[in-house]
């Protein structure tokens, strides 16, 4: 089974896997050429590991929380799950580290397909800002995780279209060549 793939267009249940069929693997280099990257991390000692130290350190991550998402924790559970849904980008990376629980990230990729990145415990991810994204639980309904951020972490997310942010366009431009 690949980490990511490429989706197929029903609109059938947002938590199904949406493989196409035969499968379309996308891997990791394919996802560094959109600025995505990815790191496997030892989600039980995340409170004490000099990986997550080295990585926040590294690239200034200085602002952390933790997210439960399930209906019993998570405030607005079903309004929130539906904001992450629709597609968006931020003006900052957003980053994110699989404490426990699984999950989906889609991005589109050049093409403007979507690519589905199944997120497991202990997988980090930073999408690039400026990417159009979109995030949803998977059918066991449960994740936990933790948002990293350089610095006072800003939140706000504009649906798309949002073609013609800076943020935006530098990311387009970004991709030339990559
Ligand atoms: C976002 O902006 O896409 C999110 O915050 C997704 C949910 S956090 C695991
Ligand atoms: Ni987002």
């Amino acid at each position: 089974e690949s980490k990511a793939w490429y989706m197929d267009s029903s609109d059938e249940d947002q938590r199904k896997p949406h493989r196409l069929i035969p499968n379309q693997p996308v891997f990791l280099d394919e996802l560094k050429r959109l600025g995505v990257f990815y790191w496997k991390l030892n989600a039980d000692i995340y409170e004490t590991d000099p990986e997550l130290e080295r990585i926040r350190k590294d690239h200034g991550y200085s602002y952390m929380d933790i997210i439960t998402i399930h209906k019993d924790t998570l405030p607005n559970y079903e309004e929130k799950l539906k904001m992450f849904f629709d597609e968006h980008l931020h003006l900052d990376d957003e980053i994110r580290y699989i404490l426990d629980g699984q999950a989906y990230f889609d991005v589109r990729d050049k093409e403007d397909r979507w690519i589905r990145i199944a997120m497991n415990k202990g997988d980090l991810i930073t999408l690039p800002a400026g990417i159009y994204h979109r995030f949803t639980l998977d059918e066991t309904n449960y994740t936990k995780a933790m948002r990293l951020f350089v610095g006072e972490p800003v939140w706000k997310a504009y649906n798309r279209p949002a073609d013609d942010f800076d943020v935006r366009q530098k990311y387009v431009a970004s991709l030339q060549g990559s």
